[in-house]
């Protein structure tokens, strides 16, 4: 039953070997055989006669295994089904077993395999899918003046705009994703606590993600020549689901934005956050990063 290990994987390893017993004749060495061939394929009955082994195998549709024993005269012929397909997508999924594709399994006969969804690619490994980068390959559509931000399954244009001016406090664009204000007039209270800069963070995230994760940190930088402040305040000053982060300070400098609910896509979250800078128990300034987060459809 050796033969049975030959069979090609994705299908069934049992319950589909016959094994014939003919009555053989045996002339100067040449198989003569005269078959009746009784067999069961696929809940099916076959009958038929035939003195030639190759013809008889391609008229069932059975593989012989060209393992031929004879004794005496009787010849045991080993045939092989054409075994059940196995279905391994609903296999595997029943079993529980580590999954075999990534997001769609799809059977085929003798086989199977994995498709993913729309905006993302197969991986090399046949089994993985790949988000498909839009903004570097330009299969973007985002109009000039807005940027491109690679997302899972997609991308959005986006367009990260400085605050209009109210009052004394002002902002210009310093970089695609940052506004300063400019400096204030030297008596406005009101101005010189309004924040400093404003940068725009866009951050593609998988739904489900496991928690907590720090999604973001934010750092004070002080200026060459100029003392740091000696301690910084974190907060989340905004957003459509505060719920779901808590920003807290990690080291003398840094603070982080940690997920501690995980978020179920599609959606697009945002989440405003300031970290202010004190010196000597003086505030100094006060800096906000605006975070949106798009969480793909699906856990990759
Ligand atoms: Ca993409």
């Amino acid at each position: 039953m050796k033969e049975l290990q030959k069979q090609p994987i994705g299908y069934k390893k049992k319950l589909n070997v016959i094994s014939l017993i003919l009555s053989a004749f045996f002339f100067k060495k040449k198989i003569s055989v005269n078959v009746h061939l009784i067999s069961v394929r696929m809940g099916e009955r076959v009958s038929m006669e035939g003195n030639n082994t190759d013809a008889l195998a391609q008229r069932s549709g059975l593989v012989p295994t060209a393992n031929i024993k004879h004794r005496q005269k009787y010849a045991r012929i080993f045939f092989f089904l054409p075994a059940a397909d196995v279905n391994e997508c609903k296999v595997y999924k029943l079993e529980g077993a580590s999954r075999l594709c990534m997001h769609t399994c799809i059977n085929i006969p003798g086989s199977y395999r994995c498709s993913c969804p729309s905006g993302y690619r197969l991986f090399g490994d046949g089994k993985s899918c790949e988000d498909i980068d839009e903004c570097v390959l330009s299969l973007h559509n985002c109009s000039t003046g807005t940027m491109c931000v690679n997302t899972g399954g997609g991308f959005q244009c986006v367009n990260s705009e400085c605050p209009k001016p109210s009052g004394n406090v002002s902002y210009v664009k310093t970089s695609p994703f940052q506004c300063e204000r400019t400096p204030c007039p030297m008596d406005s209270r009101s101005c010189h606590y309004a924040p400093k800069t404003i940068s725009f963070h866009y951050l593609p995230l998988p739904s489900n993600l496991v928690t907590p994760t720090v999604l973001f940190r934010m750092a004070t930088a002080s200026a060459p020549g100029r003392p740091g402040p000696d301690s910084l305040r974190f907060g989340i000053v905004g957003g459509n689901s505060r719920g779901h982060f808590v920003m807290q300070r990690s080291d003398r400098q840094t603070g982080e934005l940690i997920l501690v609910q995980s978020l179920q896509g599609p959606q697009t979250i945002q989440v405003e956050v300031d970290m202010s800078e004190y010196l000597g128990r003086s505030f100094q300034a006060k800096h906000v990063s605006k975070i949106t987060i798009f969480v793909s459809a699906y856990e990759f």
